[in-house]
């Protein structure tokens, strides 16, 4: 059967000001625009978050995701996210450094995808608010292919474990 119309959640952030687009939240509203010129049929937008930087980066971000609709497979979809980053600006650069533009494949209405370089869904996306928080607001009810958990259940799941207060060391 061919594929006609794949969904993909793609997770958006960024934490540097682009000369021309403006602030974070302004580059990732430029960035769901640059996906739609590219063919992708944008579905829905999650609310646009500010989160405090993970990693060694001083600089808050901006952090969205969008619902497209797409024919491409995941290794065709990653290559067009990198040309987008690129367009903005972005360089290979430090890992987890501040960035114009992050795009990455979350979830992917086929399941679970592998090959060199390409891990999907997200390997650390369960572990991370900044990239649960918009997506439980886009597709609350997305099944995680691995565990089986909903994105609103793994969402208040890590949630509840961030509050959770910590267990008293043993020689405390
Ligand atoms: N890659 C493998 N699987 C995927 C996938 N599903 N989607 C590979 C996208 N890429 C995938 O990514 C490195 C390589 O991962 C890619 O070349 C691709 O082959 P990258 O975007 O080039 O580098 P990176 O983003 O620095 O690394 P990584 O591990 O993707 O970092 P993350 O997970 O994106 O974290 N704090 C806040 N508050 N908000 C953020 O958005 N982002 C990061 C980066 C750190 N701290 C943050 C935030
Ligand atoms: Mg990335």
């Amino acid at each position: 059967m061919p594929r006609t119309s794949d969904l993909y959640v793609i997770a958006l952030g960024s934490n540097v000001r682009h000369a021309r687009h403006g602030g974070p939240e302004r580059v990732l509203r430029a960035a769901v625009a640059a996906l739609a010129h590219a063919g992708l049929g944008i579905e829905a937008m999650a609310p646009v978050i500010r989160s405090a930087p993970l990693g060694p980066s001083l600089r808050r971000y901006a952090n969205g995701a969008v619902l497209v609709r797409s024919a491409l497979l995941p290794p065709a979809m990653l290559a067009l996210l990198k040309s987008i980053e690129r367009e903005f600006g972005r360089r290979g650069g430090k890992r987890w450094g501040s960035r114009v533009l992050d795009l990455d494949i979350v979830l992917w209405s086929g399941g679970e995808w592998r090959s060199a370089g390409l891990c999907v869904p997200h390997a650390a996306f369960r572990l991370r608010d900044f990239v649960l928080r918009p997506i439980a607001a886009l597709v609350p009810n997305w099944r995680d292919p691995r565990t089986g958990f909903s994105i609103k259940q793994l969402h208040s799941r890590l949630t509840r474990s961030l509050r959770a207060p910590r267990e008293p060391r043993p020689d405390a």
